[in-house]
């Protein structure tokens, strides 16, 4: 009785409201009993709630050689000597290539229900474009196969950063509109061949990364620093891609398969939760992402991009951004860190405010924590471009892992993380915001770019020498998670 009632204060409390809808999928009548599963039942997930893990084929698969794949820029990247930490590659990775039936196991023993792949552009066109490398797409067809054999959906990101070389070579990549074009032969030839069994496909991961770290900054492949007017054509080129995909994918697919993105946006928090920030970031959420998610979302530039870019901004056509906004059927994002926003009276009517010395992050410095962007994330994407299906494509983060004297990870900083995520991604299902399922980034650790292997993302424990995956704390903590269909 006591329980009871605390339940339904604690449940007023945290503004849950409709109790109706926070109940479906709780536990049984212990749940009455044991105060902590009722605390639990307050942060519970829609019925059908998609829970997975995600990967990408550089990161993981290793097997560079094999099978008639081609190189691609990331092996040519990290092969240079000073590009990565302690001058790692992805020779082996994880080794996955060989090992995905044992990968597809650990999967199954999470509960996860879908898993995030990506296709390696150079095992299927070896030099980008030209004639396809069958061998290449038997790898993925096994796949798909043993996860479906295993009960779990596959969702297929085409372009995770492994650019063939061969296109870099001539035309410099993403700079040439050429890239953009092979992008979309080789996404409609894979969706042709895996449209039958994969029904989710995601074209680009994270403009925000490849495009800004590659073709500005210099420190991804390819490693370049573009002068502004060649970087912003740039930018264009790699969402016409993602458009030309589209297109190629809805023109070859079997009917009903969809298409959406995973995009690393800029996510905007209000620092306050009141009218005038929320506004603000609001605001923020469509000029931070304006060269990416919103001229793909709304079909055209913000004034305020164009303005800013100036004489530099791309060229382009009205026929370029029809293409560029082809309509999606969902909208994925990958989340990590907030930028906090407040409201001014500029012109813009926002400022984003800058981090103070003191702010915490994990193992990553750029991971810096705040769990409202889970719900500011998706809320904002729905309200501003009503978006009807979404999905957090990545969410996670690196810990210092070290296996405690019984060989386990004890990750606790991981689970707090997750758990203060997750209750806030819970808060937005409660709020009606259209989120269907979750990629925990990563399912086991590997090649964390330009960071090598220093810095550790998985569920799972990955010992390089031996190959050999354990399950961290946190990846307990993710089965419990999805058992209950709740915060753990
Ligand atoms: C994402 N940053 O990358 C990628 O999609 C994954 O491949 C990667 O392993 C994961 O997040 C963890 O890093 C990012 O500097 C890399 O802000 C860098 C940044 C963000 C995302």
């Amino acid at each position: 009785m006591d329980n009871d009632i605390s339940r339904r204060t604690f449940t007023q409390l945290a503004g849950l409201g409709a109790l109706s809808a926070a109940l479906p999928g709780v536990a049984g009548a212990e749940a009455e009993s044991d105060p902590a599963v009722v605390a639990a039942s307050g942060r519970t997930f829609p019925r059908g709630f998609l829970w997975g893990t995600a990967t990408a084929s550089y990161q993981v698969e290793g097997a560079v050689t094999e099978d008639g794949r081609g190189p691609s820029i990331w092996d040519t990247f990290s092969h240079t000597p000073g590009k990565t930490v302690n001058g790692a590659t992805g020779d082996v990775a994880d080794d996955h290539y060989h090992r995905y039936k044992q990968d597809v196991q650990l999967m199954k023993a999470l509960g996860v229900k879908v898993y995030r792949f990506s296709i390696a552009w150079p095992r299927v066109f070896p030099q980008g474009t030209g004639s396809p490398n069958p061998k290449g797409l038997d790898f993925y067809n096994r796949l798909v196969d043993e996860l479906l054999a295993n009960g779990i959906t596959p969702f297929a990101t085409l372009y995770h950063w492994d650019l063939p070389q061969a296109l870099q070579d001539n035309g410099g990549g993403w700079e040439s509109r050429n890239t953009s074009e092979a992008f979309g032969r080789y996404a409609g030839y894979v969706a042709q061949h895996l449209s039958d069994r994969v029904k989710h496909f995601f074209t680009t991961n994270e403009f925000g990364a490849f495009v800004e770290l590659g073709y500005a900054i210099g420190i991804h492949a390819p490693g370049l620093k573009l002068p502004p007017a060649r970087f912003n054509q740039t930018r264009h080129n790699a969402v016409l891609g993602h458009g030309l995909a589209v297109q190629a994918i809805r023109a070859n697919a079997k009917p009903g398969t969809k298409v959406g993105l995973a995009e690393n946006m800029t996510i905007c928090v209000p620092v306050i939760e009141d009218e005038a920030n929320i506004r603000a970031a609001e605001r923020a959420t469509r000029e931070m992402n304006a060269p990416y998610m919103t001229v793909i979302q709304e079909g055209k530039y913000t004034d305020a991009y164009l303005e800013r870019t100036g004489a530099d901004a791309p060229k382009f056509t009205a026929a370029d951004l029809k293409v560029i906004s082809s309509p999606l059927d969902f909208t994925g994002i990958n989340i990590y860190t907030p930028t906090w926003v407040r409201a001014d009276a500029s012109p813009s009517g926002f400022t984003p405010v800058p981090n103070p010395a003191s702010y915490p992050h994990m193992a990553s410095s750029w991971l810096t924590i705040g769990p409202e962007a889970l719900y500011w994330g998706p809320r904002n994407v729905a309200k501003l471009w009503k978006v009807k299906e979404i999905y957090i494509t990545e969410n996670g983060c690196s810990s210092s892992d070290v296996p405690a004297a019984d060989g386990i990870v004890y990750d606790t900083d991981r689970v707090m993380y997750l758990r203060n995520y997750l209750s806030q991604l819970q808060r937005a299902t409660a709020d009606a915001v259209p989120v269907k399922g979750y990629f925990l980034w990563s399912l086991m650790d590997n090649f964390e770019w330009a960071d090598g292997y220093t810095n550790r993302f998985g569920l799972h424990y990955v010992d390089y020498t031996t190959q050999t995956r354990t399950p961290k704390l946190s990846a307990r903590f993710y089965r419990e998670t999805i058992r209950r269909n709740a915060v753990a």
